[in-house]
């Protein structure tokens, strides 16, 4: 879909996700790709670090800051939130080759503590995400319910970090799968019922998801989580802006990320069995 198209707003408020954004040329995605691998084989020892690496690669590879802050991404984040934008999570979202790994169907916003839905996600492919590598499903529509009930499953074999899953019932039929390139995008609604399968290919299927949210939002628990700024201005105050990567694998922006991780697990787990 061409990115500057007047339907991507009208998609995405009926649908609740736009898809395929053409984002990054090949070099582009081959470079984040390389990035995040050399990074990966220089923490292969330290697995604190390397948990870190999946849930905060734009605070710790400049090439993934610099992915946040995309004009193309800004541009279909800006769409939907105005201009003024912070990022309030980049995290990774791998699955290894023929990984039985999934991702239960959920609604985002679900347990991140925040106090409104002005957010959308970009999911960029860094690697191609086909229905047999385990692309994302949407409902088209989905979004315009309000939260529903999930269950925590802790299930060894779901990526999300309760193994949450919605408890009524989602059709299968319902859903559409959305195929990415690597390089390309889709957007979707911190309220749209989606889930994942696994990766049946001999390639890894890496996707970053970015959050991108407006300024006025918070934490209903007045903790202030880390977030960039990455586009127009910050007139509220309730996050923790970080500065950009202070280079390749910094140790300050290692314990940066630490103590985030420390704060967002009493939101993420609250309430928690
Ligand atoms: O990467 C996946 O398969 C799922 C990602 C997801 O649920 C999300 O970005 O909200």
């Amino acid at each position: 879909m061409d990115r500057q198209s007047p339907d991507v707003a009208e998609a995405y408020e009926r649908d609740g996700f736009v898809a395929p954004l053409d984002i990054l040329t090949d070099n582009e995605t081959r470079a984040l790709r390389d990035d995040f691998e050399e990074a990966e084989r220089i923490l292969k020892d330290d697995p604190d670090k390397l948990k870190l690496l999946y849930s905060y690669p734009d605070r710790l590879i400049p090439s993934f800051d610099a992915l946040l802050r995309h004009p193309k991404l800004i541009e279909v984040a800006s769409t939907v939130l105005g201009p003024d934008l912070m990022v309030w999570s980049g995290a990774l979202f791998v699955k290894e080759v023929r990984s039985t790994k999934i991702v239960s169907w959920h609604q985002d916003l679900t347990y991140w503590g925040l106090d409104d839905a002005e957010e959308v996600t970009c999911w960029v492919a860094i690697s191609e995400a086909s229905e047999q590598s385990g692309c994302m499903k949407f409902v088209p529509g989905s979004h315009k319910s309000r939260i529903v009930p999930h269950v925590d499953t802790f299930s060894e074999n779901n990526l999300l970090s309760r193994g949450q899953e919605i408890a009524v019932d989602v059709n299968e039929q319902d859903a559409v799968a959305v195929e990415l390139r690597a390089g390309q995008a889709s957007m979707h609604h911190g309220h749209l019922f989606h889930a994942s399968g696994p990766n049946n290919t001999d390639d890894r299927r890496i996707g970053a998801a970015l959050r991108f949210i407006k300024p006025s939002m918070k934490q209903k628990n007045g903790v202030k989580t880390l977030v960039a700024l990455v586009a127009g201005r910050d007139d509220f105050g309730h996050f923790l802006v970080a500065p950009s990567p202070r280079g390749f694998l910094n140790e300050s922006d290692f314990v940066l990320c630490q103590r985030d991780a420390d704060r967002r697990k009493q939101i993420l787990f609250a309430g928690a069995q």
